[in-house]
């Protein structure tokens, strides 16, 4: 066979070009010295600080510039400061994770007439107040997936509660809605869910709330608490508790939070995504639409660094991937 080197040699260098030009065009998409600021629920929960930790590690990759700002509790209006004092700086986009979309909505609506891109993340604040919904997991399958763990814990059968954050979270709202569907499986009619209750995403109340449930319900079963801070109170509360071994706690948590407690046998096992990687999915989406690469329309493509391309789905939401379900199996192979 004769090999045409010319041919090869000229197709390498057409590659080399593509490769280049390709790769010059997406280093101009970016706007240069972007500013891009991170409001989460609040600032001292670790699952906000890990998931901030993956905003900044994302904008450092686009040459801009981050910054978490944020309350102290969940609160329902606490953020509303915060969208204002962003919106006299001017920052390019905001990322938000809503504590109660009602009370954002007429702020963040402001930030955007003023050109700040809104970028919701973690927890919606509604299609009206942000271009783009960056979710964790799909929902439905966030919500159904803790009842079939629930149901797996206690053998299909008896009461259980739910431990749940702010009474106004769109997220842990939704999950429970899809919990509530779940239950209506025939396979479910032995389990019963007697009570939801709040622990505002605040240790000590999910605490108290965990103890309150033992008590005013001395049949309980389980306890699912799709959150990171309800789950590792509730779980503290039943280590040390005659209850340890006798009801099961399930939810959302942290490897890092949790490990104790699978390691010492209060919880056999719980679920999460990684939300570093939630950060920056949302960060890279922000970037985008603040250098005015996409709109948030369904169906657009853009790229998120090292997690690859992404397409926004209907009414602007991106799903970052599937949770991982965590046991004392393979907790020690995850570190946040
Ligand atoms: C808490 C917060 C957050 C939720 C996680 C699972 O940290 O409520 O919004 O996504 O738990």
């Amino acid at each position: 066979m004769k090999i045409n080197f010319n041919r090869i040699v000229s197709t390498l260098g057409i590659a080399t070009l593509m490769a280049v030009s390709a790769a010059a065009v997406h280093a101009q998409d970016i706007k240069k010295g972007l500013t891009i600021a991170f409001l989460p629920k609040q600032i001292n929960n670790p699952y906000n600080v890990i998931t901030g930790g993956g905003v900044d590690e994302a904008v450092k990759a686009l040459g801009g510039t981050s910054k978490m700002v944020g309350p102290s509790d969940a609160g329902a209006s606490s953020q509303v400061s915060y969208i204002n004092t962003l919106i006299t700086q001017k920052q390019n986009a905001i990322i938000v994770s809503a504590n109660d979309p009602n009370a954002l909505l007429p702020y963040l609506k402001k930030a955007a007439a003023a050109g700040t891109k809104i970028v919701a993340v973690d927890s919606d604040v509604g299609e009206e107040g942000r271009a783009m919904f960056i979710n964790q997991a799909n929902s439905e399958g966030i919500g159904r997936a803790q009842v079939q763990l629930m149901s797996k814990l206690i053998g299909g059968k008896g009461e259980f509660a739910i431990l749940s954050a702010t009474p106004n979270a769109t997220n842990q709202n939704t999950w429970i809605k899809w919990m509530e569907d779940e239950l209506k499986k025939p396979e479910y009619k032995d389990m019963k869910l007697v009570k939801v209750a709040y622990g505002n995403d605040d240790d000590q109340k999910s605490f108290v709330e965990t103890q309150g449930l033992l008590q005013a319900y001395p049949n309980l079963k389980g306890i699912i608490s799709p959150t990171t801070v309800g789950i590792s109170s509730a779980a503290r509360y039943l280590s040390t508790s005659p209850m340890k071994g006798k009801v099961m706690i399930t939810g959302l948590g942290t490897p890092n939070q949790m490990r104790e407690f699978i390691k010492n046998g209060t919880v056999v096992a719980f679920q999460l995504w990684n939300p570093a990687d939630l950060g920056y999915l949302a960060a890279y989406a922000a970037g985008q639409l603040a250098s005015g690469n996409i709109t948030g329309k369904q169906g657009e493509t853009f790229t998120a660094g090292k997690l690859g391309k992404y397409t926004i789905g209907e009414k602007g939401e991106v799903i970052l991937g599937a949770p991982t379900t965590f046991d004392k199996d393979n907790i020690d192979k995850f570190n946040y």
